[in-house]
This record gives C-alpha cells, sequence and structure tokens, in this order.
C-alpha cells in the first residue's frame, strides 16, 4: 500500500468525519501522506485529554509530575541542551520577492523553500502520533475570529498550546459553521521513530527550520520542540504572519504587554509597552504597584494587536491564553503575582530545577537558595556548583485566567482604548530611566530605533547591542521599511485627540557605580505614576533634546528608602557625548533602509542632530 493510501485509511479510522472544514481536511490529508505518521489525533481541548497525553509524556520521560501540594497538576520538562530558545538565524520569512522580506529578514525563494522542507518533512512524524490542534487566536466571540490550526509531532506542544491558545472542538465547530479560513501551521520535531526504536525525552533535529510564507499566511517550522519555535499560535502565526495581515487590513501586531492602571481618583488607563525579549513585559504586566493609591491590572504580556476603534481611538487585544515567562528572576519580592498564578497549579515549566521535594526552582525564585536541587540538565546542583541551576531561558507555561489581576476586560473582544505606548529595551548607558516623546511621529522615532543589549531568549551571543525597532526586529513578517511606513500611516486612521502619548524607558541603566539607576519592578509603577501625570497635564519635566525627561522630584519616591531625587537626576540624564554616539549609531541604522523610510523618520533625525547640536 503506498504511503497516501495508508493514510487515508489512518484519517478514516480516526472517526469517520473528523471535519466537515473541506480545506482542514484536505491539509490534514496532504500532511499525514507526507509526514506518514502511526497515527492521526483530532486534539479537542478537554481536560481529561490533556490528563492523558501528560500521563504519557510523564511515562516516556519528557515530563516530571511535580508534587501536587506545591504545584497541583504540574510537569517539569527538560529540553535537548541545544534547544532552548528561538532561533533567529534559521527563522525564515518567504515573500514570493526578496525586498518584501527586508534587509532584517532571512528571505528564499517559497518553492525553493518549500522543495527543501518537502523533502525534510517527508516521512519526519513516522513512528509518532500526528496531532491536528485547532486554535483561534484571540476571543472566539470576535467580529472575526483568528483561525489557526497547529499540525505537530509533539504532544509537549499539545498541552502547552492549551495553555497558550483557545484550542479544540468549540473552535473546530465555529471555524466549520463559518467555511473560515485558517492559518495552516506544520510543526514538526524531525525526529521519526524507526519501529523498536526507543524514543528520548525530547526528540528535535540538529537542522532547524522555521519558515513562514506570508502570502500564503503559512508556517512550516521543523527540529525544535522549544517555545516560540514550535507554539506555532504566539511568535510565528500572532506576531509574524499577523503582522502581515495586519498591515494589509490596517492594523498593528505588536511585542507588547498591555496593562491596566487606575489613578487613585479612579480613572483608569491602558498601556501597552514593547521590550524585547527578556526585558520585562511580564513583569511589567503583573506589576504591584509600589506608589500609594494606584490599582495595576493584567490585560497581556507579550503580544498586542492594535486596530482603530469606531471613535478613531487605539484599541488592543491580547490574542493569547496564557503566559509563556521568563523564569529566572520571577520570584516572590520581584513578581509576586507570577508567583501566585504559577502557585495554583496547571503549569508545564521548561528548563527550571528540580527541588528534592519534587519543586520547581530558579534563580531569584527564593532569597534563601536550596542546598541542594537537580539542574535543569539532571545534574545535583549546590550553590558551590558555578553554573546557573535553571536555563537562563528557562519558562513558565500557565493559564491568564490564574493571574488574580487580570482585568475583566481581558475577556472583551473590543479590547480596551490605549492611552499610552512604551518603548523600552536593555541599555547600560545613553537611554535615560524615562522619556516623553516630543509628538506623535518623534514616538515612533523613538520605537525606530530601539535598541537592546541581546538577551537567552534568541541563541546567539548575549549583552550584544542591536537596534530593535519596537521590539518586533526577530517578528516582522515583512519588510522592515514597509514596517516604519505602516507606522507611519496609523495617525491618519486615527483621531488626533485620541492618539496614545508615546514614552521611552529603561529599566536597565547603570550607575557609574555599576548598579542599576532604578530600583525598576514594582517601583516602575512610580515611572508610569509620571507618565499618566504627564497626560493629565500635571507633572512636571525638563525639556532635553531628546524628549521631555522628569525633573528629580517629580517622580513620587514616597516610601522608596535611600533614592532621592537627585537619584532620579542621575537616572534620567541626558549625556550629550553619549548621544552623539548613539546619534551616529542610529544613521548607521537608517541606512540600512535606504529609500524605504518614511521621510518623516527623516526629519526626526533631522531635527535631533540640529537639537543636539555640535
Ligand atoms: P519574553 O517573555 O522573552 O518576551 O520576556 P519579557 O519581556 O516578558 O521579560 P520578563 O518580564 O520575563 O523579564 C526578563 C528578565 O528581566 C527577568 O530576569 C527579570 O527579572 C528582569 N527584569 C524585569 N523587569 C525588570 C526591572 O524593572 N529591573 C531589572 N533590573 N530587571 C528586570
Ligand atoms: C520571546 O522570546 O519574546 C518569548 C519567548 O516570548 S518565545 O515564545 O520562545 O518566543
Ligand atoms: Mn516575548
Amino acid at each position: 500500500m503506498s504511503a497516501s493510501s495508508d493514510q487515508q485509511v489512518l484519517v478514516a479510522a480516526q472517526g469517520t468525519a473528523p471535519t466537515t472544514h473541506a480545506q482542514l481536511a484536505a491539509w490534514v490529508q496532504e500532511v499525514s501522506a507526507l509526514t506518514q505518521p502511526s497515527s492521526v489525533y483530532w486534539v479537542d481541548g478537554s481536560q481529561e485529554e490533556n490528563d492523558r497525553l501528560a500521563a504519557e509524556l510523564v511515562d516516556g520521560g519528557t515530563f516530571v509530575r511535580l508534587n501536587d501540594e506545591l504545584f497541583p497538576h504540574s510537569f517539569a520538562a527538560f529540553s535537548d541542551p541545544k534547544d532552548v530558545a528561538r532561533v533567529e538565524e534559521r527563522t525564515f520569512i518567504c515573500s514570493k520577492e526578496e525586498k518584501d522580506a527586508g534587509f532584517t529578514n532571512n528571505w528564499m525563494d517559497p518553492a525553493e523553500m518549500k522543495a527543501i522542507l518537502t523533502d525534510r518533512f517527508t516521512g519526519s512524524m513516522r513512528g509518532r502520533t500526528m496531532y491536528v490542534i485547532p486554535f483561534v487566536m484571540g476571543p472566539l466571540d470576535a467580529e472575526q475570529p483568528q483561525y489557526g490550526v497547529e499540525i505537530t509531532d509533539s504532544a509537549y506542544v499539545v498541552v502547552s498550546m492549551r495553555i497558550m491558545a483557545r484550542i479544540g472542538t468549540d473552535v473546530l465547530r465555529k471555524m466549520e459553521a463559518e467555511k473560515a479560513f485558517f492559518v495552516p501551521a506544520l510543526h514538526s520535531v524531525g525526529a521519526p521513530l524507526e519501529p523498536g526504536k526507543a524514543d528520548v525525552p525530547w526528540p528535535c533535529n540538529d537542522e532547524k527550520w522555521i519558515v513562514h510564507f506570508p502570502e500564503e499566511r503559512a508556517i512550516w517550522s521543523y527540529g525544535s520542540g522549544y517555545g516560540g519555535n514550535a507554539l506555532l499560535g504566539k511568535k510565528c502565526y500572532a506576531l509574524r504572519i499577523a503582522s502581515a495581515i495586519a498591515r494589509d487590513e490596517g492594523w498593528l501586531a505588536e511585542h507588547m504587554l498591555l496593562l491596566k492602571l487606575t489613578s487613585p481618583e479612579g480613572k483608569a488607563y491602558n498601556v501597552a509597552a514593547a521590550f524585547p525579549s527578556a526585558c520585562g513585559k511580564t513583569n511589567l504586566a503583573l506589576l504591584t504597584p509600589t506608589v500609594e493609591g494606584w490599582k495595576a491590572e493584567t490585560l497581556g504580556d507579550d503580544i498586542n494587536w492594535m486596530r482603530i476603534g469606531k471613535e478613531g481611538e487605539l484599541r488592543g487585544v491580547n490574542p493569547e491564553y496564557g503566559l509563556f515567562g521568563v523564569a529566572p528572576g520571577t520570584g516572590w519580592s520581584t513578581n509576586p503575582n507570577a508567583m501566585r498564578a504559577i502557585a495554583k497549579g496547571n503549569s508545564v515549566f521548561t528548563n527550571v530545577a528540580l527541588t528534592d521535594d519534587g519543586g520547581v526552582w530558579w534563580e531569584g525564585m527564593t532569597d534563601e537558595v536550596p542546598a541542594h536541587l537537580t539542574d535543569w540538565q539532571g545534574n545535583d546542583w549546590t550553590p558551590e556548583s558555578g553554573s546557573p541551576a535553571a536555563h537562563p531561558n528557562s519558562r513558565f507555561c500557565t493559564p491568564i485566567s490564574q493571574v488574580d489581576m487580570l482585568a475583566p476586560e481581558y475577556y472583551s473582544p473590543d479590547g480596551v482604548e490605549i492611552h499610552a505606548i512604551l518603548f523600552g529595551g536593555r541599555r547600560k548607558t545613553t537611554i535615560p530611566l524615562v522619556t516623553e516623546a516630543r509628538s506623535w511621529t518623534n514616538g515612533i522615532f523613538m520605537g525606530a530605533t530601539l535598541s537592546s543589549e541581546t538577551t537567552a531568549a534568541a541563541a546567539g551571543a548575549l549583552g550584544v547591542l542591536r537596534r530593535d525597532p519596537m521590539a518586533m526586529l526577530p517578528f516582522i513578517g515583512y519588510n522592515a521599511g514597509d514596517y516604519l511606513n505602516h507606522w507611519d500611516s496609523i495617525a491618519a486612521k486615527a483621531n488626533p485627540e485620541r492618539l496614545p502619548k508615546i514614552f521611552l524607558v529603561n529599566w536597565f541603566r547603570r550607575t557609574p557605580e555599576g548598579g542599576f539607576a532604578w530600583p525598576g519592578f514594582g517601583d516602575n509603577s512610580r515611572v508610569l505614576k509620571w507618565a499618566i501625570e504627564r497626560i493629565e497635564g500635571k507633572a512636571d519635566a525638563v525639556e532635553t533634546p531628546i524628549g521631555f525627561v522628569p525633573t528629580g522630584d517629580s517622580i513620587d519616591l514616597d516610601g522608596l528608602e535611600d533614592f532621592t531625587p537627585a537619584d532620579v537626576e542621575v537616572a534620567v540624564r541626558v549625556d550629550h557625548e553619549e548621544w552623539k554616539t548613539e546619534l551616529a549609531s542610529i544613521e548607521e541604522w537608517f541606512a540600512g533602509f535606504g529609500e524605504a523610510l518614511p521621510q518623516s523618520l527623516k526629519d526626526e533625525l533631522a531635527g535631533l542632530d540640529e537639537r543636539l547640536g555640535a
């Protein structure tokens, strides 16, 4: 029997008509013929199914079941040490024309790429189950639900996708009823199991391909089981493919957290903030304000889809369903809200350390370091070991519904009006704690020139300074010049009175002595308070060549020990020499865009040059 007729039998055997959606049925058929799994399974998204898959993952050695009293219904997984983060060098945008991918993306001709991938996917699921996961990014009752279907040969991906996105039969039925378009997202770990061969806990392939076809709205991911490489609803769909859809339809898909703040007077403000990977989004999204009388509520921690509302206001929706947060640095003192969400259970931890009583630990979780652990690579670990117990990009994957401070508007398909946008990066020098943009266009300039030192969230060197426009460098699914033009076009569609104010922030600046110039975490509420008081026209600021920075005493330092207005002045200082160097670096970055750079940003650069003077 040929592989394809073999597969027809399999699909039929799993329920005579698993779907009435003709394109979906055809695609599943085609993929199973190509990848030749031993069975095809349609994911229903139920708790029973999840428990069964988790039990299988425990039996297979992928999952360690955690102590139920410490972390109910929770599991730890440990990846292959070569599969621990997103792989930007192996990430491709395969538009028909190279110029549509632009100079910031890897590109290959779609037909050439399909030929390579077809070869890799041929038989890639042999000996494994092929799971079909119907999902939707954003609420299912949205005006136009954004559907996807991930096909994967990894049960770890199924269990994780159930936390990160709305999945299963409800989604499938609505998709069928609407005969809706869906993004086909194909994933294989690229490790076929030969008959009689034992599986490994974390199958993957040394060769990885994370490939997007923006015109077709399709995703093919091969060789990795980790995070953004494998949970295709997240970065691949909700950012890369969605950004291309958003450009065509006049909206924005952004790498942003969403936070609702209520002032002591009871006025609510929604803040969106774009920081590169591992630069503080989840922490700010789950902030406990240290400043009196202010309330914070979470709307989203990683992705924000923004549209222009009926009154010309900018509105944001979080398309995700869970948190996929950096574990190290998340602790009871820095982020108790995340810790409380995690403690409710129903979580998957990847590459953290195990405690002797069946719990998990990572650097920064508790002030006290356990005397003994099993590190993420399975070795005995003590504080003397000299290596981190948890991988720096280890993650917790937890339902967002478990966040106590979740704003009720999270569930609203219309989202919330955005009142302020922050752009921020990890910079030891130059960039002040906070700077208010001179105008909307000046704010876009801040976003377009955003820069940050690289982190463990992507494979490659750490601490290397790079430009990361709107924190989207690895996630723009098309030409970055077109992306900046798209941002530039938003104002014309919006009500100018309702455009958010834009701020540039840097929680990571150092003092001349080498310590952090700002305490960060919950105290970032003090910076947010200043930003909102700027919107309200209440707080003081100093005009500088780069924008408006707080005066030393305009930041509320009440209750903050050992931190004075003079320290604020250090944190917000605009150093002329540093900015001359920065200007040269921005000129170099802009030169890469050539003619694609919007005129408005050329004008902003010229204005900055002039204001900085000699
Ligand atoms: P991704 O999930 O990769 O997109 O990361 P993220 O932007 O959500 O970053 P996250 O909030 O997880 O923070 C990453 C790291 O930065 C953690 O180790 C935090 O402890 C640290 N961090 C976050 N906020 C602050 C801050 O205000 N000050 C300092 N010094 N460190 C911070
Ligand atoms: C990021 O790197 O920005 C993340 C983690 O949020 S991942 O899902 O792996 O992309
Ligand atoms: Mn992220």
